[in-house]
Parts: C-alpha cells; sequence; structure tokens
C-alpha cells in the first residue's frame, strides 16, 4: 500500500506544470497588498465584512477568451490576478483562528493548467501573497459564514452579466452563493457607496511602490511617443505607428496598453475615443496619438499630437499653441488644496479665450462645441482611475492634464481650421507645493516635436518581405 501511495505520489508530481522561471523581480510586494488589506479595514465600519469578486472572463471568439484582466481591487487589495476568486476582508478578527480575511482561489488543477495556464492555488495565495486563511473557490458555499450577524456587509455592484456556470469554482457560482447567503435580492445602494468611497479614498494617493510603477509605465510610453515622432511620415499608416508603440511597450516589459490606443489622422484626430486606426496612410496631416502603456496594472495616459511630415502648417500651430496654453495654466494650479473640478474650468477658460482670438468662436460657452471633455482624470490601475472628482487635489495623487480642440469638417468657421484635431495630455503627480510631470521626457512644444522628427528612429531602417 504505501508503495502504492509512493507511485501515486509520483504519478501526480510528474503532471505538475513547474514553477515559472525569469519573472520580472519588479512585481509589488505581499507587503503591499497586506498593507492595502489593513488600509481597507481602518476605513470599514465596526463589525461589517467587504467581498470584493474577481472581474469575469470575456469571449473574443467562439471559445477563445480574452487575455484575462483582473479587477482591479482584487490586484490591488490581494495581488490575485487570476479569474475565480473572492476576496472577505473582516473589520474584527473571526472565529477561534482569529482570521481576519480570506481569500477563495482556483483550485490547483495539472490538465487544466497544461491547458490554461499556471494557478497560485491556496499554496501560492498563502507563499506568495501573503494570506494566511485561503481555500478553494468550491468551498466557498459551504463556508461558514453568516452574513445576517454583520452589521454592513460592503459590496461593489454585483455583475449581471456573467455567463451561467453551474461548475462550484466559478464565478457565476461564487456570485449565487454570495447572493443566497446574504440573502441580496438586488444590490443595495449604501453598501455600493460605501465600497466605491473606501476603494476611491485608498486609489486616489499612490503609495512609494506604486509610485515606482507609475514612473516606469509613464516612462515607457513616453519613450514610445518619441520613437514614432522620429519614425512617423505621411507613408506610414495609423495601425504601424500604433504597433510602434505597441512594441516599445513589450521591449521594456509592459504586459499591455493601459486601454484601446488612439491613433487618428486628420479628421480621424477629431474623434475623442476613435480606435480603428485603420487609415492606410496618414499623409501631410496631423496625428493625434493618445497611447499609453500598462506595466504590472498601472497605465500610462500620454497624448502627443504630430505633424506626419515634420512641420506644423500655420493653422495647426496656431490651435496647437492654445492647448499647449491651456495646459501651462493648469498646470499651475497643480498642487495640493486645488479644487479638482477648477483644472477643467481654467483650461476651459484658456480654450475659449484662444478660440475667440482665432474668430473660431464669438461666445466663450461656445469653446464647450470644440472642447467637449473634462480636462483631468485620476491615473493609475485604471486609466480612469478611482478617486473623489469633487475633491481637492492632494499629495501623491496622480492625474492627466489633457485640454484638447476638435474642429471636424463643416464646422461653422472658416474651412481652413477643418479636421484639425489636437489633445496634449501628461501625467501629473501632486506634491505639497508643486507637481511634477511624469511625462515630461516626451516634447510638448511645437519646436521641439519638429526638432525631435527631424531625428531618423532605428524603425527607418527595418526592412521586410513585400507581401
Ligand atoms: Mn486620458
Amino acid at each position: 500500500m504505501k508503495q502504492f501511495l509512493l507511485l501515486f505520489t509520483f504519478l501526480i508530481s510528474t503532471f505538475q506544470i513547474q514553477a515559472q522561471e525569469n519573472l520580472p523581480t519588479d512585481y509589488l510586494s505581499k507587503e503591499f497588498h497586506q498593507g492595502r488589506r489593513d488600509a481597507f479595514r481602518n476605513l470599514m465600519p465596526a463589525n461589517s465584512v467587504a467581498v470584493i469578486f474577481s472581474y469575469p472572463e470575456r469571449v473574443f471568439s467562439k471559445d477563445i477568451n480574452y487575455n484575462y484582466h483582473a479587477n482591479p481591487d482584487m490586484y490591488y487589495l490581494a495581488g490575485y490576478k487570476e479569474p475565480d476568486a473572492v476576496l472577505l476582508i473582516f473589520k474584527e478578527p473571526q472565529g477561534t483562528e482569529k482570521y481576519n480575511e480570506v481569500l477563495f482561489v482556483r483550485e490547483r488543477n495539472a490538465t487544466r493548467e497544461m491547458w490554461t495556464g499556471r494557478r497560485l492555488g491556496i499554496e501560492g495565495a498563502k507563499s506568495k501573497l501573503g494570506f494566511t486563511t485561503a481555500f478553494n473557490g468550491k468551498d466557498f458555499s459551504s463556508f461558514a459564514i453568516d452574513f445576517k450577524k454583520f452589521d454592513k456587509v460592503i459590496y461593489d455592484k454585483i455583475p449581471t452579466d456573467v455567463e451561467i456556470n453551474n461548475n462550484p469554482d466559478n464565478l457565476y457560482s461564487l456570485l449565487q452563493s454570495f447572493k443566497t447567503k446574504a440573502e441580496i435580492t438586488k444590490d443595495d445602494e449604501g453598501s455600493i457607496n460605501l465600497y466605491t468611497n473606501i476603494t476611491n479614498s485608498l486609489r486616489e494617493i499612490k503609495t512609494p511602490e506604486e509610485l515606482v510603477l507609475m514612473r516606469k509605465t509613464v516612462k515607457l510610453s513616453c519613450v514610445a511617443h518619441n520613437e514614432v515622432m522620429k519614425a512617423v511620415g505621411p507613408e506610414m499608416s495609423e495601425n504601424e505607428a500604433d504597433g510602434i508603440h505597441a512594441y516599445i511597450h513589450r521591449k521594456y516589459g509592459a504586459e499591455d496598453e493601459g486601454y484601446p490606443p488612439i491613433v487618428g489622422a486628420g479628421a480621424n484626430g477629431c474623434i475623442l475615443h476613435y480606435g480603428e486606426n485603420n487609415a492606410t496612410k496618414i499623409d501631410n496631416q496631423l496625428l493625434l496619438m493618445d497611447v499609453g502603456s500598462e506595466y504590472h496594472g498601472y497605465s500610462a495616459d500620454v497624448t502627443r499630437t504630430i505633424p506626419a511630415n515634420g512641420k506644423f502648417t500655420e493653422e495647426q500651430k496656431a490651435i496647437y499653441q492654445i492647448v499647449y496654453d491651456a495646459q501651462e495654466e493648469v498646470f499651475k494650479l497643480c498642487k495640493e488644496g486645488t479644487p479638482i473640478q477648477d483644472l477643467t474650468k481654467r483650461s476651459r477658460e484658456v480654450v475659449a479665450a484662444g478660440l475667440i482670438k482665432l474668430g473660431i468662436i464669438t461666445d466663450p460657452k461656445d469653446a464647450r462645441i470644440y472642447y467637449p471633455h473634462g480636462c483631468s482624470h485620476f491615473l493609475g490601475l485604471d486609466v480612469h482611475d478611482k478617486g473623489n472628482y469633487s475633491g481637492t487635489l492632494k499629495e501623491n495623487m496622480i492625474l492627466t492634464v489633457e485640454p484638447g480642440i476638435y474642429i471636424p469638417a463643416n464646422s461653422k468657421c472658416d474651412k481652413k481650421w477643418w479636421n484639425i484635431g489636437v489633445r496634449i495630455e501628461d501625467d501629473i503627480l501632486i506634491k505639497k507645493d508643486s507637481y511634477e510631470n511624469l511625462s515630461a521626457e516626451s516634447p510638448r512644444k511645437w519646436q521641439d516635436i519638429e526638432a525631435l522628427a527631424k531625428q531618423k528612429s532605428t524603425f527607418n531602417e527595418m526592412k521586410f518581405p513585400k507581401i
């Protein structure tokens, strides 16, 4: 019998997928995630429990899913990047074991791991993420927890579009178990507001560990913008310019882009969230590129608008200068204490004055026609990161400053302005009495862009077969 057991153990271990080698060494530490859970717990009311679910997987095509993207809150609080998980955080220690957090993870499974990738499992959740209490997801339904004994159960909006799957360790089953256990028939607004307030107030302030990753993601995105500025020409396609960004991101270790890249030439630059990026030639037009990498979960968000032939026309330059001036004026407000709403207000004033001066509008209210969006959003794990937009700027917040002017064809102004779309976007770290522009490495002044465009890029030298 003993021999049989040994053989059995041997067979099992033969099929175990080996631990991965040569991984990046600058992932967030388990101490970071533990610290974030403690900070979350500090903001919870007495006798409460928070319940945080992973994001669902999404279909890309038939039986192929998109690369999985973790719920940023789950990643922030637990460091867990796999699907089908639920995290419980308790205000007070529970049970005889006095645990104050539990992570339910995907069960290790040699066959599944051979097909769809490594799993951390319970052991990994303990050794790599610092949990003392972790279970397999399939055990959540039988986990002894009486939600009714808590004064408050804190949770985010429960997703309603998760594919029905009665496998007990699937997200759908975890959600169903939670709704049954906590007797939830519809979302409780109070719970959701509390969850939002807690996560907003934590995530809007970046810790030193997060700042390292934010600096990295913004810096490498600037390198990408600068390389495209050198490489681009009227014959290049939007898609190829997009691809240069992506290549540089991967070259420096970024896993992805933080959002679908916007690479639009001429009229396409006037579409705020243009994403087709399929014009076969940029031509002698402006190219608006709103592209930022995602590095270990943290997103950059940088926009540069450049002339494909290396030289701004007088009209392009005039519009560009207004947007630049608006940014400069907003930067002056970037320090602790400024109401966040003032950033958009100030940028709108500068854009309105500039458009009036050029005769494009006469009433300052009409600036909204050509500058319809806000100037700033928080930046971090989400490109439009969590934070309190009705508050004031605080030290170690990171926000974008991104005024823009977009004049589509047939606008009610001289047609010499038509199809000019300009946005300049930088990522700003707020300090006590000032700010730091994390994306300063990519030029913003039109003179500096023209100078950089004269330089040669490695990408100009690359030769590929014609197909
Ligand atoms: Mn943005």
